[in-house]
């Protein structure tokens, strides 16, 4: 395997100046020919430097330069690149190649999804397509023409202006497509097939028309109201946050059910998984309303941070993926937040940013701890497609919002300012961006730099931070010690101190926050931000009155691991009455945590001081009215399984985890019933039509948080049969469903009658696959694991389609801790095998299933042993792709 390294970077010989190229559509064999105006990228350069492009899989018809065909001597041709040795410093390149669409499994390049034609091409696809430089630093501008049947693909779609379309003989026709910005070849697109599309026209800022469109295959224009009215959302958001304005005539939106990733951003003709499209009462979650308004968002937000100003390479990939992350978690809790009064939008804010930050504690915490940490910028790869990951976007995102913070929004926007004066059009690299933000930053505080916090680019792994604190009578003051540490990463074993913001708040014992005064060191606080530096350091707050509790990283201020010298009283005390809503949240989620692990260290009492100190506080979020209930359902819910074999210290069995977890679920529906079903049935009787916003959604989340309890057995199971039958909406019949095939004896039926209503509905049908195989091993009818085997041979089940195929297999694997981790090891060889299976058809989807066993380590030593096993029987196999093979070698380390 070939690793890449940040280091080697080095400029290419040539620009492409212009970029024509004319595609004849062919399932069977798409001729693709291109004509490229080169010149040299330095222009001081002497003659004679080769040209260099990539190409995979391509049947190589002929090159002809400025006007010659070239005989095979004149180029070499290998696996993965055309050179010519011997070229002028400037002229015209034209290839032609052939490739064969219908074959192409991995649905990278052109492929082909229920007879229609679409393109991926981030990272490296474009090169499936034809010879090119593919490399995000070279930006060409690209004239396209498509040549196809009229009949069977009606629609031809590319980047830019339709500047051409004309009916051709023999039944085809003819469009062509001028992009008038240049861009790198990995926001090429191109669609052709049967399509309709709703359409509205806006008005820019400019007061020139744009024509905003979403194509999707015929009969599912009933689902693209939401990500049309999203779209506009983000365009209106864009301009009036960040000052940003949509630059283009047209802006495409179209769906495929067959993608690798959730959606992408190529310039105009954004292509989606229909997951993120596709969104009605009926057939969405409230969870798949957000995500499709995030991720319409997302990609539209990339116009500017990642079309505008691209990669230099993709080790900076963060530099578009994090800014647009944090981007469109801002987007979101702005959306969520409108039209409410001060309290609520706060409450919906901090809603949204839990959901955030679980989602880092759960995959990111553990991705930054295992075989796979890197930096959000990484020093090196194997495989590109292996590093989109929550460290690059979700870390990455972390790293933005903490120069937010250190800025402020008014100098932040200056930062982004600065950053497109400087680099519009350009190729750029992470320390681009930081740049920018330390001008911004320096205007306003002058004897301030960024220096020490561009470490979190180049330092992988979670900083743990220890915090202790002690209370001074006399001086009424409050001495805090913060230490910081990083666990060794791969390649990097010491690491200097990060700089990191710690948001803070003093909570005095009437629950009111105490005036910040710090006494030393002197101008570490700015607000109620800590600027914490060194590896160890004392902060003297003055003027604190006896029994305050800091509350610390409030709003989960950077992406560290905290462990603060809490005692079980106070934390309970900050569950009660942090002014800070996230860190209300954490606190309570560190009480329910401490009761599971004291139940799985004493197998199974629940009779232990910390259970019945998360008992009394389950009781007391009960019955607060004073929370909203978006909130509320979070503060109730259980942490997650993935987040606490993360958080627990020590080998552990997931299995017993799962069954500490369940009896405290238990332990807790059994003493707070009462609560529980008035919670519920008050909001399960209302009868107002289904949509969605933060306060219907919360009600929902709540309604269904309460049923969660309610179904440990039959009076609650019997609610959410009830429940099931008469609800409008999916987010209600999915919740009851998920809830009665994990715990009643039998919920057959309600699974048959929901196969029936929505087999016509590839999204809903992967929500049927996906309940049943996260079944938990606590199911009272027995092992899960040969419901799985079923599901797996179910007519409606493919592992061709990167969705159904994450429905279980992802599912099963990553979503299902208490089944993957049996003890017999007969989850992980199922798991091996689908992987050995998935690597042949669709390497990318293989290399992100191949992740499941990255934190084997952590295991009890049974469990390692089968672990490996599992790991080294993939690894034994002949052609594993470099997605797969760079997982698994380095988790067998
Ligand atoms: N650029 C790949 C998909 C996304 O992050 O938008
Ligand atoms: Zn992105």
């Amino acid at each position: 395997a070939v690793t890449h390294y940040r280091k080697d970077y080095s400029t290419p010989n040539h620009r492409i100046d212009r970029t024509l190229l004319e595609f004849d559509l062919d399932a069977e064999s798409t001729l693709v020919k291109s004509r490229l105006d080169f010149s040299p990228w330095h222009l001081q350069q002497a003659e004679g430097l080769p040209i260099v492009l990539d190409g995979e899989d391509l049947q190589l018809e002929c090159v002809t330069l400025d006007g010659k065909l070239l005989d095979e001597s004149l180029y070499q041709q290998t696996d993965t690149q055309l050179i010519i040795p011997n070229a002028p410093k400037q002229g015209t390149l034209e290839i032609a190649v052939r490739i064969r669409p219908s074959g192409n499994t991995r649905l990278e390049g052109l492929y082909m999804s229920n007879g229609n034609f679409f393109t991926q091409c981030e990272a490296q696809g474009f090169r499936r397509i034809t010879y090119f430089p593919d490399r995000p630093d070279v930006l060409s501008r690209f004239t396209v023409t498509l040549r196809a049947d009229q009949a069977a693909y009606p629609v031809t779609l590319s980047n830019g202006n339709l500047i051409d379309s004309q009916k051709l003989p023999d039944g085809k026709h003819r469009t062509v497509w001028e992009d008038p910005f240049p861009k790198p070849a990995y926001l090429f697109a191109l669609v052709a097939g049967q399509f309709v599309c709703q359409e509205e026209s806006i008005t820019k800022s400019n007061g020139q028309p744009a024509l905003l469109q979403v194509w999707v295959e015929p009969g599912n224009l009933d689902k693209t109201d939401f990500a049309m009215q999203s779209l506009k959302h983000a365009i209106e958001w864009d301009r009036q946050r960040f000052g940003l304005d949509l630059d283009l005539d047209r802006f495409m939106i179209v769906a495929t059910a067959d993608f690798n990733m959730g959606a992408m951003e190529n310039k105009g003709l954004n292509i989606f998984n229909t997951k993120f499209v596709f969104a009605n009462p009926q057939l969405a979650t409230d969870i798949d309303f957000e995500n499709v308004e995030s991720v319409v968002g997302h990609e539209y937000f990339h116009n500017w941070t990642g079309n505008r100003v691209t990669c230099r390479d993709w080790f900076q990939l963060s530099l578009k993926e994090g800014l647009t992350v944090f981007r469109d978690q801002e987007f979101s809790a702005d959306m969520l937040a409108k039209g409410l009064d001060a309290q609520q939008a706060a409450s919906a804010r901090a809603v949204k940013r839990i959901d955030d930050v679980k989602v880092l504690r759960a995959a990111q915490f553990p991705e930054d701890a295992g075989p796979m940490a890197h930096p959000i910028r990484p020093d090196s790869y194997q495989e590109i497609n292996n590093f989109y990951t929550v460290t690059v976007y979700e870390k990455g995102a972390e790293v933005i919002r903490m120069q937010h913070t250190l800025l402020g929004e008014e100098q932040f926007q200056r930062g982004m300012r600065i950053y497109f004066d400087r680099h519009d059009g350009q190729a750029a690299t992470c320390e681009d961006f930081v740049a920018a933000m330390e001008t911004a930053l320096q205007e306003i505080k002058p004897d301030q730099d960024l220096k020490q916090f561009r470490h979190w680019y180049s330092q992988a792994g979670t900083p743990n931070v220890s915090a202790s604190w002690h209370y001074k009578a006399d001086e009424s003051e409050l001495v805090l010690t913060l230490k910081q540490s990083c666990a060794p990463t791969p390649g990097q074993a010491e690491k200097p101190a990060f700089h990191i913001p710690v948001r803070i708040g003093l909570v005095s014992n009437t629950g009111l926050d105490l005036p910040l005064q710090l006494k030393s060191p002197k101008n570490a606080l700015s607000g109620d931000i800590l600027n914490f530096t060194e590896t160890e350091q004392v902060f003297v707050f003055q003027g604190v009155a006896k029994g305050t509790v800091p509350s610390l990283f409030r709003g989960f201020s950077a992406p560290v691991q905290v462990r603060a010298e809490y005692s079980l009283e106070e934390l309970v005390f900050l569950a009660r009455h942090d002014n800070d809503p996230f860190n209300r949240w954490d606190a309570g989620q560190q009480v329910f945590t401490q009761a599971i692990f004291e139940i799985y260290q004493s197998s199974g009492d629940t009779s232990g001081k910390l259970v019945q100190a998360a008992n009394l506080m389950m009781a007391d979020l009960l019955e607060d009215p004073s929370l909203s209930d978006g909130f509320r359902a979070l503060a109730i819910a259980l942490p997650s399984e993935n987040t606490l074999f993360e958080l627990f210290d020590g080998l552990v069995d997931p299995v017993a985890l799962h069954f500490a977890r369940q009896t405290l679920r238990e332990y807790l529906a059994a003493c707070n019933q009462g609560p529980l079903l008035k919670l519920y049935q008050a909001r399960a009787t209302h009868t107002e039509r289904y949509e969605y916003n933060a306060v219907a959604a919360g009600k929902r989340a709540l309604k269904n948080a309460s049923l969660a309890y309610l179904t440990v057995d039959e009076p609650g199971q019997s609610l959410a049969r009830s429940q099931f039958l008469s609800a409008d909406n999916m987010t209600d019949r999915l919740g009851a469903l998920n809830l009665l095939a994990h715990n009643a004896e039998d919920a057959q039926s309600e699974l048959d009658q929901f196969f029936n209503m929505f087999q016509k509905e590839a999204l809903a049908l992967d929500k049927w696959f996906m309940t049943q195989a996260t079944t938990p091993a606590s199911h009272p009818a027995g092992n899960p694991l040969e419901r799985i085997q079923a599901l797996l041979k179910h007519p409606a089940f493919n592992l061709k389609n990167p969705n159904r195929a994450r429905s279980v297999l992802a599912a099963f694997a990553m979503q299902n801790p208490s089944v993957f981790h049996q003890h017999t090891g007969v989850g992980y060889q199922l798991w091996a095998s689908l992987v050995i299976e998935l690597n042949a058809i669709n390497p990318q989807v293989a290399g992100r299933m191949a992740r499941a066993l990255d934190r084997w380590s952590k295991l009890t030593p049974s469990l390692q042993t089968q672990a490996r096993a599992a790991l080294e029987k993939i690894n034994a196999h002949d052609g594993l792709s470099p997605d797969v093979h760079e997982i698994i070698s380095k988790a067998l380390g």
